[in-house]
Parts: structure tokens; C-alpha cells; sequence
């Protein structure tokens, strides 16, 4: 039994609702067969239309479901210990040099079977479910090696079954330099190109392609080579790029045409002007910058005066980001980083959508996508950045069902 089973379907016409665009507009939604039939104000609903069975939506807001379009999920153990270490002066460089960082999560994620890792990684879905997230992404990039990668992308493949939401998954077998490949980054980045990225796309476990290129993890030329594997293999890329670092690497992701430049807080003029040409979008990780206490601001007027479209999302993962709340990313976009109120719902819905290549199914309220919508107890889009900490979902329609 999975979460369809026991969903009731939301077919029918939605009323008493107010836009989060416009909180002054009564607004209707009516699902035939899971999909959006039609959408907008109540006043201009057709009359075929309201004979429907009704759920009343309370006077609350609607937005889009929530899309969380950068996450690492999916590892075992925690990191704490690091977190103490960062505070006691230690860089996150510095933790990464001395054997911790992404190194320890891939040992806790080695040695726990996938039935583990799905436990754990159900129990942290749910959270972010029980706010409103429609559609996810889940990286791979704790198991560096090819059985613990699978391990690792199945138990993505398995959460979106068992939790009914859309779950695109993403492969960083470029993650870290695995210790046993020490000293030797070429042998490591051939495994990965020649082995790994082939079998699991024969699997079907791949939708896209990730690289950290950084100082402390894999260089331009090592990402290159990767985003050559993948697209042999007709496989979108995306990368990690610019957080430590000017490494140029979003300039290359861009030649590639990437969905996504991710972090980017030291991005580059060029590499802005890049990722507008490709329709790259930028995706803003507040929770990292957080938690790293980083002090350089992603170049966000930059970026908006650009065009460049920019989502926001939580990057959860044990060492820099391990929170589970896309509202407080949200909070923190603005606080943080200046976006606006508007901007940052974008970001957890339109863009981020378009960041995982879904822009056609999730993201937005629309005729022909599936229904995918969040009710909030609030009276004015701008308290969905303002109540941090709190969660003030009324309902949820995901995938056409009444989840919430
Ligand atoms: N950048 C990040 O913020 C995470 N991975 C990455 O490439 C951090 C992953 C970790 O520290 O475990
Ligand atoms: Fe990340």
C-alpha cells in the first residue's frame, strides 16, 4: 500500500480560495482525472463547471506545490561532530582535508543496507511532504562506488513510489575522491565516465548528471570529462559550481547547456552571461551558506538583472545543510540574499521546476498539468517568507490526490 491507496482523489471544483499573486482574488481550480481543467478567478468560472462536488477551500491561499529541486537525501549516519568542529574555528575545507566531510557520510552510507537508507530517507521526506513538496530531487554521490551508488539512486526510485511524489534523480558520482582511489583523481573520474554512469543509466536510476567541481573536490577538466559521459548518453547535466571558489565551472555547465548552476556564490560576470545564453537556471542554497557561515552573497542583482531564472532550495545533506524545511529556505532567500517575496516562490515552484527539466508538469497551477497545489493558513503571500520556523500548511493536492 503507498500513499495513493489511502488519498482520496481531489476531483472536482476547489473554491473558496485566494491567489497567493493576488491575495484580493477569489480563486477556483477544477481536477478531472488528476489534472488541472481550469483555473482562475471564481467569478469567470464557466458555468459547466459548477454542478461539480465541491471542496472548500476555507478562504485559504493556493500556490503550486512546492518543488525542492536540490537535495542529497538519500546517506546514512550524521554529521554533528562537525558541526561542533566548524564552531571550535575549523573550515569546512579544513574538516574535509582531516578525513571528515563527504568521506564520513560515504562510510555510514557504505555500510548501511538500502532498506536502511529508504527508512531513513522516507522519515526526512515526510517532512518536507508535510510542506507543501510536490516533486524532488535526490542525488546520489555517498556511495562512490558502483554498488552503493545503485544502493542509493534505488532507494530514490523507491520513495517515489511508496510517497507518490515526483522524484527526479540525480547521479554525482563526481562527489568526492573515494579514499581508495587516493592520489589517483584520473582512475577514479575513468570508473565513474566508463563504468558507473553507463550501468546505472542502463538501469534507468539516472534522469541527470552532477559534478562538485571545486578545489577540494574535482577540477574543470575532471567535470568536462563527465559532462562528455553524459552527454553520450543523451543525459541533461547540471553542477555544483562556484561555492568555495571562481573555478569557471558554470561557464563550462553552460556550454553543455545545464539545467542548473548550483550554489554559485562566487560567480562571475561571465559565467552569468553564460548561463542566460543556455537557459541555465541558478539555484540558491541558503541553508549552506548558512550553516558554513559563509559571508560571499551569490550576485543576485546580477543574476536578476541578467534574466537569469533563480530557484531556491534546500541542499539537504548531513555536512552543510541538514535542514528539511523549503519554507525557511524561502525565509532565508530574503533575508539573506535580498530576493524578494515573489522571487522566492518562484524559486520554490517555477523555477526550481524548470531546474529539473519538469517546467511541464510541476511548478504551476495550469490547465493540462497534473494537480499539484498547496492551501496555506495565511492571509498574504508575503507571510509564506515571514513565519519562519512554523508550518502553516492547510492541505495538499499532490499528483491529484488529497495528501493533507
Ligand atoms: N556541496 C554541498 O554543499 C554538499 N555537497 C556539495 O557538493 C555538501 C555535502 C557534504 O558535506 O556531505
Ligand atoms: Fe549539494
Amino acid at each position: 500500500m503507498n500513499a495513493f491507496d489511502v488519498s482520496p482523489s481531489a476531483d472536482g471544483l476547489w473554491t473558496d480560495l485566494r491567489l497567493a499573486s493576488d491575495a484580493s482574488v477569489q480563486a477556483a481550480i477544477v481536477v478531472a482525472q488528476g489534472t488541472v481543467r481550469w483555473f482562475g478567478p471564481r467569478a469567470d468560472l464557466p458555468a459547466t463547471f459548477a454542478s461539480l462536488p465541491v471542496h472548500h477551500g476555507g478562504d485559504a491561499l493556493v500556490t503550486p506545490g512546492l518543488v525542492d529541486c536540490h537535495t542529497h537525501l538519500v546517506y546514512g549516519g550524521q554529521r554533528a561532530n562537525e558541526f561542533a568542529m566548524r564552531l571550535a574555528g575549523a573550515s569546512y575545507e579544513e574538516v574535509a582535508r582531516a578525513g571528515g566531510g563527504i568521506v564520513s557520510s560515504v562510510r555510514a552510507t557504505r555500510e548501511a543496507s538500502e532498506d536502511e537508507l529508504f527508512a531513513s530517507a522516507s522519515h526526512r521526506l515526510q517532512s518536507l511532504l508535510a510542506e507543501g513538496v510536490c516533486a524532488i530531487e535526490v542525488k546520489s554521490g555517498y556511495g562512490l562506488a558502483l554498488a552503493h551508488e545503485r544502493k542509493q539512486l534505488r532507494v530514490a526510485r523507491r520513495l517515489a513510489e511508496a510517497h507518490c511524489v515526483t522524484v527526479r534523480t540525480t547521479f554525482l558520482g563526481a562527489h568526492a575522491l573515494p579514499p581508495e582511489y587516493a592520489g589517483r583523481n584520473g582512475d577514479y573520474i575513468d570508473l565513474v565516465c566508463h563504468e558507473m554512469l553507463p550501468a546505472l543509466a542502463a538501469e534507468g536510476l539516472v534522469d541527470a548528471v552532477d559534478v562538485f567541481c571545486e578545489r577540494i573536490a574535482f577540477s574543470l577538466e575532471e567535470t568536462e570529462r563527465v559532462f562528455q559521459a553524459a552527454k553520450a548518453l543523451g543525459l541533461p547535466v547540471k553542477l555544483h559550481a562556484e561555492q568555495l571558489s571562481d573555478m569557471g565551472g558554470a561557464a563550462l555547465a553552460a556550454r553543455y547547456g545545464a539545467l542548473s548552476c548550483d550554489h554559485i556564490e562566487h560567480l562571475s560576470q561571465a559565467g552569468i552571461d553564460a548561463m542566460r545564453e543556455a537557459g541555465t537556471v541558478a539555484v540558491l542554497l541558503p541553508g549552506a551558506f548558512y550553516t558554513l557561515r559563509d559571508t560571499m552573497v551569490p550576485p543576485i542583482a546580477a543574476l536578476r538583472a541578467a534574466g537569469v531564472p533563480m530557484a531556491v532550495s534546500t541542499d539537504h545533506n548531513p555536512g552543510t545543510s541538514p535542514v528539511l524545511s523549503l519554507l525557511l529556505m524561502v525565509n532565508m532567500a530574503c533575508t539573506l540574499f535580498r530576493l524578494t517575496v515573489p522571487e522566492a516562490i518562484a524559486g520554490v515552484t517555477v523555477h526550481a521546476a524548470r531546474a529539473l527539466g519538469l517546467q511541464k508538469t510541476h511548478g504551476a497551477i495550469a490547465v493540462g498539468m497534473p494537480a499539484n497545489f498547496v492551501l496555506w493558513d495565511l492571509k498574504e503571500a508575503a507571510e509564506l517568507a515571514y513565519w519562519f520556523g512554523q508550518r502553516p500548511v492547510r492541505g495538499v493536492v499532490r499528483q491529484g490526490r488529497v495528501v493533507l
